[in-house]
């Protein structure tokens, strides 16, 4: 055991320590930071110290609570910052960044490189060491500026609704926060333990080779298609090979298929309906090819590298198990609005609640849980929220689709850019940040974005952006066409032109007319 509770390191130190820790074979201990002069009992056990856990302590600290965070790794923030939306986040980038390079190569200042493919590995491994300087971070941050109490660093027992275990000291609480997350969904099938056979996971914790022209990609959610990408961008033959439709979470037809025309211009590959029935391996042990069988019967690919993302379980067995909790079907442990499960003074807040899983939804989760615990009456409701992925893309999305529209509404406008244009020629919109150069160049790569409308009420009833930036501004856009933002209103907002959204401008040019047309 290392008592943190009377040292202030500084980030670099806490970096040290948790590189030293995650890089030891050896069992140092739990760091534990404790106040021994606090006599209070804890509020609340936050089981997790994901962004769920650690938010939920931070909000129920702030209200005056006493809450203690326990966590299996040495550091709080959990698998975003490890190994889930701070890695996508940067496979992203650098796709975005090659698109531009591969679309330019040899123009204007950019090098020629065409045919040359980018290094997986090394973008892995530049993650990889980069990584503790964020985990770094958030201990620093939750212990000095947040004054939170926690146990890093080893794993925790359950033993009952108020009791925790970990490395033979048991913690006691008025109450359990279950925050224990969600892991890659395992794939029963031959050969799944192959290496060059990655999740999300393990492919930033242990790819150490460089990976060959092809890329399989099993799945079509988010997390395929955005690592998907990536591995295209790099300069490899990329499969996606899915049971569904790809990109079914974006309910708009034509924004779906704007992305999926853009995505099999760079290349990409998509096979839905495929089912991935068995993986075979090399002498070394490694992936050599993957059996598929799709609609028009079965097909070998040969790649020593093979991506699975069917999605994710949420990590609820030991809950189950010790406490009786009530879980879905899928695993996910049922709650109520005010974040309760079916066990008295035991909540349960993000992933391993279920879908979505999003970092909005876990943080805002804990704070619910927190401001129940503390005594108020807090209810979250879900609702609708604005969503975002990416492709080489940043593409956000929120309200309904324009054949969900058309299904409620009898007079559906929908205003958006590019236009159709009569001769099929691509138009250099919309314009905005970071898509100026290929508006100039390669007009049909800078973007796509959609307004759908209620022509009578005039009200805002979906929108899509498919480019750079926008998504900060969609979330402000979600409440404010949850609360019936007209076409009038956006029309009468202050744009900064030229903003990545045209959707001001686009309202403005039509707001005057009585009767509302598309364009
Ligand atoms: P976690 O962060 O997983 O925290 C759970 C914690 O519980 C872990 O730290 C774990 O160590 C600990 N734990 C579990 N069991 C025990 C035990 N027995 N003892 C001790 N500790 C235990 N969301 C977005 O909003 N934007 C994105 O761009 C985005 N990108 C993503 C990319 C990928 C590839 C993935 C997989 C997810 C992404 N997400 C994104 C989702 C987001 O990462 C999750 O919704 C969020 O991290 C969930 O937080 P959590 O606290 O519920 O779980
Ligand atoms: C962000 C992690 S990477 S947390 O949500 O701030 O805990």
């Amino acid at each position: 055991m290392v008592d943190v509770s009377e040292v202030e390191w500084p980030v670099k130190r806490w970096a040290r320590e948790i590189d030293d820790r995650l890089s030891a074979a050896g069992d140092a201990g739990p760091l534990v930071n404790i106040k021994a002069d606090d006599r209070r009992e804890f509020d609340a056990i936050f089981l997790g110290g994901g962004a769920a856990g650690r938010f939920g302590a931070a909000y129920l600290r702030a209200m005056g609570g006493r809450p203690l965070i326990i966590d299996r790794w040495p550091f709080l923030g959990g698998s975003c910052p490890h190994h889930a939306c701070v890695p996508h986040h940067v496979f992203s980038d650098v796709a975005a960044q090659l698109l531009l390079e591969r679309t330019f190569s040899g123009r204007l200042w950019f090098q020629d490189i065409g045919g040359k493919t980018a290094s997986i590995k090394a973008v892995v491994e530049m993650f990889r060491e980069g990584r503790t300087g964020p985990h770094a971070f958030m201990n620093f941050q939750s212990k000095e500026q947040l004054d939170l109490e926690f146990v890093l660093g080893a794993p925790a027992r359950i033993l009952d609704a108020h009791g925790v275990a970990v490395a033979g000291v048991s913690y006691r609480a008025r109450n359990l926060v279950l925050a224990t997350g969600a892991r890659p969904k395992p794939l029963a099938i031959e050969g799944r333990n192959l290496q060059g056979v990655f999740d999300y996971a393990s492919l930033v914790d242990t790819l150490d080779y460089e990976p060959g022209p092809t890329a399989l990609v099993v799945g079509g959610g988010k997390t395929a298609v955005e690592y998907g990408c990536f591995f295209n961008a790099t300069g490899r033959r990329t499969i996606i090979a899915s049971r569904d439709r790809p990109l079914a979470m974006i309910n708009d037809g034509e924004t779906r298929a704007f992305l999926i025309r853009r995505m099999e211009e760079q290349g990409m590959e998509f096979w839905p309906g495929s089912e991935l029935l068995a993986l075979t391996g090399d002498e070394r042990g490694r992936v050599e090819s993957a059996l598929i069988r799709g609609p028009g019967g079965e097909a070998r690919v040969e790649s020593d590298f093979v991506f699975l993302a069917p999605g994710l379980v949420p990590n609820s067995e030991e809950a189950r198990e010790t406490l009786g909790v009530a879980v879905n079907a899928d695993g996910s442990i049922q709650i109520d609005s005010r974040l309760r499960t079916s066990v008295p003074d035991v909540y349960a807040v993000g992933d391993s609640t279920g879908a979505p899983m999003e970092m909005f939804k876990a943080r805002k989760g804990g704070m619910y849980a927190a401001r129940n615990i503390m005594g108020e009456e807090a209810h979250y409701r879900l609702g609708e929220y604005p969503d975002f992925m990416h492709t080489h893309y940043e593409v956000c999305w929120l309200g309904l689709g324009e054949e969900q529209a058309r299904e409620r509404y009898q007079n559906v406008v929908v205003l958006k850019l590019p236009p159709d244009n009569p001769d099929g020629d691509a138009v250099a919109l919309p314009a905005g940040d970071r898509v100026m150069l290929y508006a100039m160049m390669k007009p049909e790569l800078s973007g796509f974005q959609k307004l759908v409308v209620d022509g009578d009420s005039r009200r805002i009833l979906g929108a899509f952006h498919v480019g750079y930036g926008a998504k900060d501004g969609f979330q402000y856009l979600a409440p404010m066409v949850r609360k019936g933002l007209t076409v009038d209103e956006l029309g009468e907002m202050d744009e900064l032109f030229l903003n990545p959204s045209y959707f001001i401008q686009l309202c403005r040019l039509r707001a005057g007319s009585k009767v509302l047309r598309g364009m």
